[in-house]
């Protein structure tokens, strides 16, 4: 196995920052690496049994991913790996921009309604524009829920829902984002389905009314569609002498496995629906400890469609890997693709269901400012960087350092060896944690974690193994208000009775916490001017934000 080590990296990124020759352009070029960024919705530590040492998850409840152990052994597992916000659409624009969605006009919850105005401003950079400025073919296939616009019959830029046209081609969809490539649903599939398929800038099933009506979507077809398509934009790529000289970037946000369970009969010929598995080999599991202190009552424990459908996402991986291993990398003779491709997989926030079966040891589940609602599965393998071991026989490596989804942009500009100096406006909530993802170094800044169903839109720092909670009254622009301190080293479960936010022995911590929270908070935002634009969720009904949270994000 060949590493590059970081020497060779900075040397590569240096020598492209600065230009070089059109023959060293062209070298780094083929020593980038291909990139597929997959990841699950809604799942959390607990339901994937690449995790079972670490959550203790019983046997007789734990979901079977034998795709996700084998990727964790090659790779590389994150204990301590979080999404920035503890729902969808927030979720993904951090992602995709490297800014914290709190910042843009999204304050709270999620995008709703079959048209959601685009989250992300034309002109903002994504991960994918920056890879494309690298050289790279960028193609999604799978959840898109950080809005888009469609075109009335006059072929506007429709307004809303109200006037758009199915017949033509949207006016703002992942093309216009850096993405060469896309196929998707809108939101969740579930409430996807007046709005379907979206292939390009054309919807190409729909279940509306009128001129939103084209047939042939199906929840049940998500899993099988996301991956058809996935693999029509890979061998598009590799058959196309244009883009197979081209590393490529694949973003794969899969549906599942958002409510409502829906599997598909298969992925690529491997069966999904009726084959997902606990690891005692039953498709039932015992009631489980519910992990939320605030509630006593034990969980449902895992059903057979929810089984499958976090199955699905394995079976998914596994095709995926083993096209890798099987396809030679047409930038390196006597290579196969996974050689020099990073793989990474996760989720974009905890498990909808409460219990320690899904989000492991860890307090509350998607949508709570508590870990359950934000840490997620975290498993990286790239052999040629230096990221995991390559070999699924040895064990696999953990590293309990701290990152989140929102360093993806940085970690990528630093894989492609471009300068963040060219990013200052933008992306100002990533870090670089390349090194970190390697093995080596630790993240240097501390994290803001976002929202909360309960609560309203509350914001969290992760310094250390310490965890400070403000309640929403920070992003409604009036005060902040510390509600939580936690130790996780000595509290992961953050138990009410460790809470030392009243501790006066803790006033100096909470005091330069609070500072350095309202410091980056500062950073992007303008109470005044994003009032007066109108703010979308603005997160004032705590009773009905929580009953609406179930299976609707
Ligand atoms: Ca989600
Ligand atoms: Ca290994």
């Amino acid at each position: 196995m060949v590493r590059i080590g970081r020497r060779e990296f900075l040397k590569t990124a240096a020598g492209f920052v600065a230009g070089g020759t059109l023959s060293a352009i062209a070298s780094t070029m083929q020593r980038h690496p291909n990139i597929i960024f997959f990841m699950a919705d809604d799942m959390g530590l607990g339901d994937t049994s690449a995790y079972q040492d670490w959550t203790g998850v019983p046997d007789e409840q734990q979901i079977h991913t034998p795709n996700l152990e084998r990727l964790a052994g090659m790779g590389v597992r994150f204990t301590d790996a979080h999404t920035p916000s503890t729902v969808c659409s927030p979720t993904r624009y951090a992602l995709l921009t490297g800014r914290y969605s709190w910042r843009s006009t999204l304050k709270h919850s999620v995008l709703w309604g079959p048209h959601a105005n685009p989250l992300i401003e034309k002109d903002r950079p994504t991960i994918a524009t920056l890879l494309k400025k690298a050289g790279y073919n960028t193609g999604m296939s799978g959840k898109w829920h950080v809005g888009l616009r469609y075109r009335n019959s006059k072929g506007e830029p429709a307004s809303g829902w109200a006037d758009s046209d199915f017949r033509r081609p949207l006016e703002d969809c992942p093309l216009d984002h850096g993405f060469n490539y896309c196929f998707l649903t809108p939101r969740s599939h579930g409430t996807s389905a007046p709005t379907g398929w979206i292939e390009g800038r054309k919807v190409i099933t729909a279940t509306g009314k009128g001129p939103r009506t084209v047939a042939g979507y199906s929840n049940y077809e998500t899993g099988k569609q996301n991956f058809i398509h996935a693999m029509k934009f890979l061998e598009k790529h590799l058959s196309d002498r244009s883009t197979k000289v081209k590393p490529f970037f694949l973003y794969y946000p899969a549906n599942s496995n958002h409510t409502p369970h829906t599997p598909s009969s298969d992925i690529n010929g491997t069966p999904v629906k009726g084959h997902g598995r606990l690891v005692n080999g039953k498709r039932q599991g015992p009631a489980a400890k519910n992990t939320n202190p605030d509630q006593e009552k034990p969980v449902g424990g895992q059903k057979e469609n929810r089984i499958d459908y976090v199955y699905e996402n394995d079976v998914a991986v596994g095709e995926l890997l083993k096209f890798l291993e099987r396809t030679d990398d047409p930038r390196s003779a006597g290579s196969s693709l996974i050689d020099n491709t990073l793989f990474i997989f996760t989720s974009d926030n905890g498990s909808e269901k409460g219990g320690r079966d899904s989000v492991g040891p860890l307090r509350g589940k998607k949508s709570r400012i508590y870990e359950g609602g934000h840490r997620v599965p975290f498993i990286a393998l790239w052999k040629k960087g230096g990221i995991g071991d390559g070999n699924e026989k040895t064990d696999g490596g953990t590293n309990p350092s701290l990152i989140g989804l929102n360093d993806m942009f940085a970690t990528f500009a630093a894989i492609t060896g471009q300068s963040m100096k060219a990013y200052d406006k933008f992306a100002q909530d990533s870090e670089n944690v390349l090194g970190l993802l390697q093995g080596k170094g630790k993240r240097q800044g501390p994290l803001v974690l976002h929202d909360d169903a309960v609560m309203g839109p509350s914001l969290a720092l992760r310094e250390g193994p310490w965890k400070l909670i403000v309640s929403g009254e920070l992003i409604r622009g009036r005060k902040l208000n510390p509600v939580g301190l936690f130790d996780l080293k000595k509290n992961r479960m953050e138990q009410p009775s460790g809470n030392l936010v009243d501790d006066p022995k803790q006033s100096a911590r909470i005091e330069s916490m609070s500072k350095r929270l309202k410091e980056i908070f500062k950073q992007g935002f303008e109470p005044e001017t994003i009032y007066k634009r109108g703010l979308v969720n603005p997160g004032r009904a705590k009773k009905k934000d929580s009953k609406n949270s179930r299976g609707k994000k």
